[in-house]
This record gives C-alpha cells, structure tokens and sequence, in this order.
C-alpha cells in the first residue's frame, strides 16, 4: 500500500503518514459499507437519532484535539480551527434533530390517498477539499448518515488526519462498525474509485471547477446523484451610501480568513466611483493590522497556504508589473507563507479579477452606478456568494436579487451557516447542501397513491 506523508504547511515538517488507498481497498470498502447500510436503515429514527447526537458529543468532548490536528495539517490559526471543530460538532447535532423531521407531503388527490416518503439512497461518498477539512467533511457526511446512509470519505491528500479521527470518535461513539469509513489517497485513485463504483449511489464534491466537471461527467454515466460545490469569485459591492467604515474594517477578513482560501472569499471588491479613494485609504491599514505568522499563537489571524504548489498557483496571479497597490506581512523561513496583496487600479479583465486565486489575494475595481455593479458583479463564470454594503433597503434587495449567486449578505461578509441552505450558481456548483433541505438531498423521493376506490 502507498502513503501521503502529511506536512505542516507552517514548519513543513512531516506529521504524520497516511496510506493511500487503491481501487481495491475501495471495492472493499463499499461492500463493507454497502452492509452497513442495510441494518442502518431499519434503524428505528428516534435511535438513529440519539446515535449521531452522541457522535455530536463526542466531537464535544474532543474539540481541542481535533482543533489541534486542523492547525497541524491545514495551517490554520488555532482561533479558527477551534470554531471549525465546534462547527464539526453542531453539524452532526443538527443532522440528528433532522431524522424525525424528514417528512413526506400527503398531497390532495381524487380517488385515494398519495403520500410521499423519503428513502435513503444507499452509499455515498463524499470527497472533501483541504480548505475547511472537518467542517467540509461533515456538510456532506453528518446529513447523509442521519437520512440512513453509508459513508465513504475521502480526505484530501493534503489533510486526512480530522476526517480518520473524527470516524474514529464516531464508531466509540457506537454508531454502527463500517457505516462511516475513511478512505484516504489519491484524488485519481480512490476518489475516481469511489465516483465510477457501481454500488455509490451519490457523491458530494468539495474542490476545483474542473475535477468537478470531470466527476459529473463520469456520474452521467449511471445517472448517479452528484452535488457539487466548486469554486467562487465573489464580489464585495460597497455602494457610495454604504458605511464606509464599517465596510472596510471588514474586508480583509472576507479575503483573508483562511489564507484565502474559502470558495466565498470576497476577493473582487467593487467600490462605487465617489468613494473609492477614501475606502483605498480606509482598507490599506486595515489589511496591514492582520497578525500574519505562527497559527499555534492564539493571536495569529493568518497562518500559510496549504502547501508549496498552491503558493506557486497564488504567486502566478501576480506576476511581475501587476498593479499591486499594498502588501501585508509575511514570515521569512520554512511554510508556504504569502503576503495579503491588494491589487489596484486593476483592469476587470486581468486572471486576478475572474479566476479563483485561493490565496490571500484581492483585486478592487471601481464602478460608476448600480446597473454597473451588477455588470461587473456577474462577469466571471461563478455564482458562488458575494457581499453589498448600502444603508438603502430598496438596492440591498434589487441587487441581492440581480446578483446570479447562490448567496448573498447584505452589509456582512457572512455565508455558510449548517441552517441555511448553501451552494452555487453558474459553474460554482450543482445542488445545495446545509440548511432545512439538507438531510432529503440524501434521499429519492418516493410517491404512493392509495386507491380508495370499492
Ligand atoms: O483541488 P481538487 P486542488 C479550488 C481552488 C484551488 C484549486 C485546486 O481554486 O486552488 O481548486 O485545488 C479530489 N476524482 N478549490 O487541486 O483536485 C482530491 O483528492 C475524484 C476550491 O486541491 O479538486 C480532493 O479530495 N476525486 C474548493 C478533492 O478532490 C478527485 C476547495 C479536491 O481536490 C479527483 C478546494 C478525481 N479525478 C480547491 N481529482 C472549494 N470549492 O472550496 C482530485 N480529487
């Protein structure tokens, strides 16, 4: 069996090896799960329920550790990776609260009676990005169990350490041997395993645009159920009317956290002409006060890049000549550190301004009045969220409603929350995943009429 050796991206110190599944662990994966499932799904709702509340529980009783391992293999700051283990947690509580509530419709019919039901569809596997390793891995993983499903996981090659953990603290937690597995390795190997084997009846996709295409494609093959979650170019529109202040003291986390990279990263900021000097001068301190440098240090807001190849991708957005207006700091030494990088005056045409960096990058562009904004807000070839600062209700509304996103704040950066429903427009995904809907993604929907007819 080959293994990924698992890096610091801070120290890039190795911190752990990890075997790389192969297709035929895989295979045999899915058949254990495929057992699993059978008995899973005879499960009496309300135990099934009490099982993942105490999974909940026990990511609860283990929120340091698991905190610990995020800022080990993904970099993050420990004030981050703390919420995100939190987050782990409320996810599968949310998801237990859910399997009672995954009612049908009795639906108005002549001659009988029809209702619908929600079956589960059997195995699905879901494939996490290393961005929000834990928190990703359960979007997918904490609602497919509760609606009766089998789960294969596989993290990618970059952070594998919270997904084995976390099915770890799940089986001592009592839910059922095999019904929620971990397969690590490569994304070509054991994740096009899991997307082409005939017994997974869903894969939910975390990561690129262009993988993701690839994986929907391959299920189009069977009709599998797919749901993706791709990349984003988000906008930050701050309007002339906006609170300047206030819109500018956040913005840098909206480009900053996680390094950048965050699918609903705002790193467009289009700033209505009028003030577009005044917010320049508001933001450039704003970034500089970021505390870049060890994520061990509670104080840190900034820690690395995942790895050396996606600091080589980042650097390409900004090559020599580009217009950068300010940097943050970075550390000198070992870990794939980047400065925070404000491009400005920028054209709306260079790759910085329509592609996913996935870095601490942003390109501020000016623009003249609403009808441009949203001009510019839709240009690029994702859908994934954005951000609108005015203090008029009316514009908060048209433009929340002229942006072609799948979500939008209005004077907030804020985007996921495990309640409400998330995912792309464009090529920034398929489906949506969180929030009231989140267990029946996991199901078919099954109709049933009874004749009531002598
Ligand atoms: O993603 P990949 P990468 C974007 C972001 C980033 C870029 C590249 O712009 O810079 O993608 O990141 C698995 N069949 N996002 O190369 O390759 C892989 O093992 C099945 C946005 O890391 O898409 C990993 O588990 N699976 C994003 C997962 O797919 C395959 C989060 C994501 O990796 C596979 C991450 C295959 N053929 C990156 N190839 C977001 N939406 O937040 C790879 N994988």
């Amino acid at each position: 069996m080959s293994e990924h050796h698992v890096l610091n991206p801070a120290t890039e110190d190795v911190v752990a090896t990890v075997p790389a599944s192969s297709e035929s662990d895989v295979d045999a994966a899915v058949r254990r799960a495929v057992r699993a499932q059978a008995a899973w799904a005879a499960v009496a709702p309300g135990d099934r329920s009490r099982l993942l509340h105490r999974c909940a529980a026990a990511v609860d009783g283990h929120l340091e550790e698991l905190a610990r391992l995020e800022v080990a293999e993904a970099g993050h700051p420990l004030g981050n990776a703390r919420w995100e283990a939190g987050n782990a947690r409320d996810l599968f509580a949310y998801a237990a609260g859910g399997v009672e509530r995954l009612t049908g419709l009795q639906i108005p019919v002549a001659g009988g009676l029809n209702i619908t039901t929600h079956e589960p569809l059997g195995v699905v596997a879901v494939i996490a990005p290393w961005n929000f390793p834990l928190p990703i891995a359960c979007w997918g993983a904490a609602p497919a169990l509760a609606a009766g499903n089998a789960v294969l996981l596989k993290p990618a090659e970059t952070t594998p350490l919270t997904a084995l953990r976390l099915a770890e603290l799940c089986l001592e937690a009592g839910l059922p041997e095999c019904l929620f597995q971990v397969v690590p390795g490569a994304g070509p190997v054991a994740g096009n395993a899991l997307v082409e084997h005939p017994d997974v009846a869903k894969v939910v996709f975390t990561g690129s645009t262009p993988v993701g295409k690839r994986i929907m494609a391959k299920c189009a093959d069977r009709v599998k159920r797919v749901t993706l979650e791709l990349g984003g170019k988000s906008p930050n529109i701050v309007f002339a009317d906006a609170d300047l202040d206030k819109a500018a003291d956040a913005a840098p986390a909206s480009f900053l956290d996680n390094t950048g990279q965050d699918c609903c990263a705002r790193s467009r900021i289009l700033v209505q002409r009028d003030v577009y000097d005044r917010f320049m001068e508001l933001l450039e301190p704003a970034v500089k006060a970021w505390r870049v440098g060890d994520p061990t240090d509670p104080g840190t807001r900034m820690g690395p890049l995942i790895s050396a190849a996606q600091r080589e991708r980042v650097r390409s957005y900004v090559p020599d000549g580009a217009p950068v207006a300010f940097r943050g700091d970075a550390p000198d030494g070992k870990g794939f550190w980047y400065p925070a990088t404000v491009l400005a005056p920028a054209s709306p045409d260079i790759p910085a301004a329509v592609e996913e960096v996935f870095g601490p990058v942003a390109v501020v562009l000016p623009f003249t009045d609403e009808a441009d904004a949203v001009r510019l807000a839709n240009a690029t070839a994702y859908g994934l969220s954005g951000s609108l600062w005015t203090r008029d209700v009316g514009r908060a509304l048209r433009v929340a409603g002229a942006v072609a996103a799948g979500n939008l704040s209005v004077n907030s950066h804020s985007s996921v929350r495990y309640w409400t429903p998330f995912g792309g427009y464009k090529q920034s995904g398929l489906g949506r995943e969180l929030g009231p809907g989140a267990l029946a993604a996991f199901t078919e929907t099954k109709n049933v009429f009874l004749s009531t007819e002598d």
